[in-house]
């Protein structure tokens, strides 16, 4: 752990936690296993902070995996859901916040005319799946090696994010039966998904895609690679999904559909959506969502769906949001600074590394070459990207723990969070290099 930090009581609780929840934690990539450490247990976040339970500051790049766009405990954000919080935790009834949010959503994605709200990601990318499985009548998707879109069983083929970190292509516990539905390809091979779709496309019901991908480390799309999945679905009458969970509201208001100008048939979304509170939601055309109950035959269901704390997070959070472009273009200014940095002392340290980056996305691979798909991204150095991890959380700077993430740029982070963010980069590449 950090020579100058103490880490007594997080070590404390992890050996406690570890008796209670397999590996100390609720979620895979939280325990740091990819980095070697045991992992940091953070007491409270404030902006672009976190501070853990020994009372240790980090500037923060996770952002809880996206969702603190805003930056942590955002004062209009929290005010809000503590308002919220007194006229009652949870109805189970329909309120008019889940009216409000679906209108803020429908008013960003102009392919999403009727949605679903539910608890995640997950949750979102599995009904998306079962309703096109409906829709079409179909039983095979098609997903990309290295894309995670949760830890749905037919996701679990070749997954991306915590399995890619574990090197567990696929989840144990997966029926066979399920195996044999769920195709994966390679990112950015356009001519692989001509392929199989002149093969199968009589039983492909849909194709699910990170329009962006953000579980490999940040891959973006190659030229045309998008435009292609668009065509083949159209051509052989399978649905195009895209998983927005990271990149809807991220890398801008409507999200790589309007960067990328591809119109996707399901839009799956979560994260920012609710502010930081638990959330999904998965939409798109009329003709298609009104097969999901109680309309169409579709079951899909949820207690805590459209949660009024939830709701009035993901409102408040869209709606500062909404107010103004100048959000996203100050956080691709601050992110493209950060990274062109990075790029210079990596040149200057006479280091090979890869910067990808989108607007407030970006990934640092130990890699000599670009990263253009999973294959490419699992042949980076895993043991200096753990290195070059443990050096900056104990400058205080705290990173994905894991090589196959992405690190995400906040409104709240500063010129001074970047240059301190700098020095400590500096330092860590600097000594990786002497080793
Ligand atoms: P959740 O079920 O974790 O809310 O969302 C699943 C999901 C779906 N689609 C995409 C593109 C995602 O990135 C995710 C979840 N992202 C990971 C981090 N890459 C969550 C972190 C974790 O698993 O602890």
């Amino acid at each position: 752990m950090n020579p100058q930090f103490s880490h007594k009581k997080s070590r404390l609780l992890y050996n406690q936690s570890i008796r209670c929840l397999p590996g100390g934690v609720n979620s895979p990539v939280r325990a740091f296993k990819a980095v070697g450490e045991i992992p940091v247990f953070i007491g409270r976040a404030k902006g672009a902070y976190l501070y853990d339970v020994d009372g240790n500051k980090y500037i923060d790049y996770v952002g809880s995996w996206g969702p603190a766009i805003l930056g942590h405990s955002h004062p209009q954000v929290v005010k809000k859901v503590q308002a919220a919080a007194v006229k009652g935790l949870s109805f189970g009834a329909a309120t008019e916040l889940e009216l409000i949010l679906a209108r803020l959503i429908k008013k960003a994605f102009s392919s999403i005319k009727k949605l679903r709200l539910v608890n995640s990601g997950t949750e979102a990318t599995m009904s998306a799946v079962r309703l096109a499985r409906a829709y079409t009548g179909k039983a095979k998707i098609v997903k990309f090696n290295g894309c995670y879109h949760g830890h749905g069983d037919s996701f679990l083929i070749k997954a991306g994010s915590g399995s890619a970190t574990f090197g567990v292509p696929d989840s144990a516990g997966i029926s066979p039966n399920v195996v044999k539905d769920t195709i994966s390809l390679p990112f950015n091979n356009p001519d692989e998904v001509i392929k199989i779709f002149k093969r199968k496309g009589r039983e492909i019901a849909a194709l699910i895609v990170e329009p962006v991908a953000g579980n490999m480390g940040l891959v973006l799309p190659e030229s045309g690679f998008l435009k292609t999945l668009r065509e083949v679905t159209q051509h052989y009458k399978a649905l195009l999904i895209f998983d927005e969970v990271i990149t809807g509201f991220r890398i801008c208001f409507g999200g790589a559909q309007h960067i990328y100008q591809i119109t996707p048939d399901i839009t799956c979304l979560g994260k920012i959506v609710g502010g930081g509170l638990p959330i999904g939601a998965y939409g798109g055309k009329e003709e298609i969502m009104e097969l999901i109950s109680p309309q169409g035959p579709v079951y899909q269901a949820g207690t805590l769906s459209g949660n009024p704390l939830a709701t009035t997070a993901g409102i408040a959070n869209l709606k500062i949001l909404s107010q103004s472009n100048k959000i996203y273009k100050q956080l691709n200014i601050t992110t493209k600074a950060l990274c062109e940095e990075i790029k210079e002392i990596a040149v200057r340290r006479n280091m090979s590394l890869n910067l990808s980056q989108l607007g407030s996305m970006f990934t640092l691979f130990f890699s000599k070459k670009k990263v253009t798909n999973y294959q490419e991204a699992r042949k980076c150095n895993l043991k200096m990207f753990a290195r070059y991890f443990r050096v900056m959380l104990s400058e205080g700077i705290y990173l994905p723990p894991s090589q196959f993430e992405t690190n995400f740029v906040s409104m709240a982070h500063t010129k001074r969070d970047v240059a301190k963010t700098l020095e400590a980069a500096d330092k860590a590449l600097r000594l990786l290099k002497r080793k």
